[in-house]
């Protein structure tokens, strides 16, 4: 969309997943993109993915792409990300926290303290210290676009998924505190709220098995990372005076976390 033309994307988790197929998406509609990832060499490939698809697109506005090596989790590198940023990228159009994940299935009093900080730290500390960096900047500006990653899992929690489940629970009320904070300005305020979508994120949930992540899309045809991409470029390019403050997303043959029709 037009609307795209010349915007300024930030985009955190950006080396896989939601997060690359949102980078190349944006690429296509003539972004900018400030491209953030803790692996730097899967970013570079996003980058020149994104490059290509923007080379495709034949739009005249937009193209310019930098990665920035950064953990969300480590606020000296976040306070450091505008010096790491050309002058002329750091007017942000649109921030989409996306990086996050889930950490094992174990149930209350198995959980390793470990993986309680790691999706806390991610999840929702990482997300609100990119919202406080690019939200004085927009403040300042009257403008901008702030896309967050939730869940389903925030909105229904299940067994097994507790410190996950609350960690987008958090994101949800944080989203929807900032959305009521925002009200007297141009700011939008979105969040995105998936339910199955086959990327890494089951692999990295079962830590690295790979037949229980396949288990998770057996019989059901998940979304993809592109679905949800289309989803938040969408949400991008409505018209300045339209907020889409939530979009719930789920594949046809799933109705909730725990109810899915498999044998398709
Ligand atoms: C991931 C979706 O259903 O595994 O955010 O919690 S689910």
């Amino acid at each position: 969309a037009s609307r795209l033309l010349g915007k300024t994307v930030l985009i955190t988790g950006a080396s896989a997943g939601i997060g690359a197929a949102t980078a190349v998406l944006f690429a296509k509609g003539g972004s900018n993109l400030i491209l953030l990832a803790r692996r730097a060499d899967q970013l570079e490939k996003v980058a020149e993915a994104a490059y290509a698809a923007h080379r495709a697109a034949s739009v005249q506005q937009g193209g310019q792409i930098v990665t920035v090596q950064l953990d969300v989790t480590d606020g000296s590198q976040v306070a450091a990300l505008w010096s790491k940023v050309p002058p002329g990228l750091r007017a942000v159009d649109i921030l989409v926290n996306n990086a996050g994940g889930a950490h094992g299935i174990d149930r209350v009093g198995d959980i390793q303290e470990k993986d309680v900080d790691t999706m806390f730290a991610t999840n929702v500390l990482g997300l609100i210290s990119l919202t406080q960096l690019l939200i004085k900047d927009f403040k300042s500006r009257n403008a901008g676009h702030i896309i967050n990653l939730g869940s389903i899992a925030g909105r229904e929690p299940y067994a097994g998924g507790s410190v996950y489940c609350a960690s987008k629970a958090a994101v949800r009320a944080f989203t929807a505190s900032l959305l009521r904070e925002v009200v007297d300005t141009p700011i939008r305020v979105t969040e995105i709220q998936p339910g199955m979508v086959e990327t890494e994120f089951s692999l990295v949930r079962y830590r690295g098995d790979k037949s229980a992540a396949d288990k998770v899309y057996e019989g059901i045809r998940p979304l993809t990372a592109e679905d949800i991409a289309e989803e938040i470029v969408w949400a991008a390019a409505r018209p300045p005076h339209v907020n889409i403050a939530e979009v719930f997303v789920l594949p046809v043959n799933q109705a909730s976390a725990t109810l899915t029709f498999r044998g398709g």
